[in-house]
């Protein structure tokens, strides 16, 4: 069986070939106009990315290499003894455009997990930092540090070659990949449980197994996430900084600083914090009306409904979907007042926020339910969710900055306008 490198290597002359031809062919053909309402509206709707793993359309959602969540539930080999997708298979359906084989993927767990142990002087820099510090700033600063053992960084030194940037480039995103779960489990530690032992890695256990285990779960599967698409917040921002020759783990580390922002990832950490002080307020035997007056309350005192509304989706996240019907498989999951609110809150919120009429979007992105699973799980220390999905994104943004140094794309540099310039472009058409 071929290994992850191989297989790689097999496609980047395919993927190489057809960029080849979209420059030569079309590099003058206009695929979308741009409107003054792109430039001012957050570049929403402009065609300007490439990113060849992922696609998010705005009625169906995400697609990986052509596969839907359901589809990829059907074809990728699951977590061992159970149903959810293993990290490992995603990783390799994103790099590779391939469905790896049970053996592939369990090779790749093995490589993960030797991978996997910090070095000890970024120990010895998490164990410095304040308790009081947010999760997130403590993860960003952790993977940033990482690069002090950067491949691609050393062999840039050396004056290596271009075409060897995504070897390198694959190295460190694989150490990266390996050592988040030590990291984030040191940090959840050090937060939460100070003085706490910290399970060793366990070269038998999988990536999420072993990161579950080391934050005190055990082998749990049920605590997983979802990668992304590519123009999110965070995910755009490793492909920027990327673009400059930074290695993985700055860019990485980049875009876990956009993740902490509360309109992105740290929705899950508002979600459920929101949920819970409605769940003080009004109980938990409440009626729709009640849910309904709580959520007028909150649009009305000017702030966002949080797990609600998309950049691009249209419809209910298929993330937020799949999670829902996890939850509905598990009857304690389903007795668990807090989902039971997720539940209902679904139920209502979409007509109370298509009523108020200002977001495109007025359902659930996967930031609703995301939290009040771990919460249920009892996983309770919210500040620390987005650090969980900061761990699980990485699988999608990594697999970016390969495929852009394989492809050679260049430094991200779009042109900018004052006000007045951009009116004069609007007049004269
Ligand atoms: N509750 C109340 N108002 C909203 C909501 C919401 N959930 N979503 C959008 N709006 C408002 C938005 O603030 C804007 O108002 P204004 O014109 O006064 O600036 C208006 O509706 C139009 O916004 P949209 O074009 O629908 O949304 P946009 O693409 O700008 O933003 C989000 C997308 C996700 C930032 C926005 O829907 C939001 O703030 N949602 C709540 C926070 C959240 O759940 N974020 C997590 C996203 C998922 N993730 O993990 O990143
Ligand atoms: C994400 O996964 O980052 C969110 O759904 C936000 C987005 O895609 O814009």
């Amino acid at each position: 069986t071929k290994s992850l490198k191989e297989t790689i290597e097999e496609v980047i002359p395919v993927k190489q070939a057809h960029l080849k031809k979209l420059k030569t062919e079309y590099s003058d053909t206009s695929i979308g106009d741009v409107k003054v309402g792109n430039v001012i509206g957050g570049m929403r709707g402009l065609r300007a990315m490439l990113w060849d793993s992922s696609v998010l359309d705005p009625e169906e959602g995400i697609r990986f290499h052509g596969l839907s969540i359901p589809d990829c539930k059907k074809a990728l080999p699951a977590a061992p003894g159970g149903k959810e997708i293993i990290a490992e298979s995603m990783l390799w359906l994103l790099l590779t455009g391939q469905v790896p084989s049970p053996e592939q993927t369990r090779e790749l767990s093995r490589e993960l997990a030797q991978k996997g142990n910090l070095p000890s002087s970024i120990e010895s820099l998490v164990d410095s930092l304040p308790r009081t510090l947010h999760p997130m700033t403590q993860l960003g600063i952790g993977v940033a540090a990482l690069n002090h053992d950067s491949s691609f960084q050393a062999a840039y030194e050396k004056g290596m070659k271009k075409s060897e940037y995504w070897t390198h480039t694959l190295d460190d995103s694989l150490n990266l990949v390996a050592r988040l779960p030590a990291l984030a489990a040191r940090i959840y530690r050090n937060v939460y449980k100070p003085g706490a032992a910290l399970p060793e890695i366990n070269p038998d256990l999988d990536l999420v197994g072993n990161y579950t285990n080391m934050l005190g779960y055990g082998d749990n599967h049920d605590l997983t996430g979802i990668p992304s698409t590519g123009g999110n917040a965070s995910a755009h921002t490793a492909h920027l900084v990327g673009s400059t020759l930074a290695d993985p783990y700055l860019s990485y580390s980049a875009a876990l600083f956009a993740l902490a922002g509360p309109l992105h990832g740290l929705a899950n950490q508002e979600v459920l914090r929101w949920q819970l002080s409605m769940l003080k307020e009004v109980g938990e035997e409440v009626s729709h009306d009640t849910i309904k007056e709580y959520l007028w309350k909150t649009l009305k005192s000017g702030q966002v409904v949080p797990g609600y509304g998309h950049g691009v989706l249209r419809n209910p996240d298929p993330r937020f979907i799949a999670l829902q019907e996890f939850c509905e498989s598990k009857p304690e999951l389903m007795n668990s007042p807090i989902i039971q609110l997720v539940k209902k809150t679904y139920e209502v919120a979409p007509g109370v926020l298509k009523e108020h009429g200002k977001t495109k979007n007025p359902y659930p992105n996967v930031d609703a339910a995301s939290g009040c699973v771990l919460y249920h799980y009892g996983l309770t220390e919210f500040k620390y969710y987005t650090v969980i999905f900061g761990v699980s994104r990485a699988l999608g943004c990594i697999t970016q900055l390969v495929w852009a140094r394989a492809l050679g794309l260049p430094l991200e540099r779009p042109k900018s306008y004052s006000l007045e310039a951009i009116e004069q472009l609007a007049k004269s058409g």
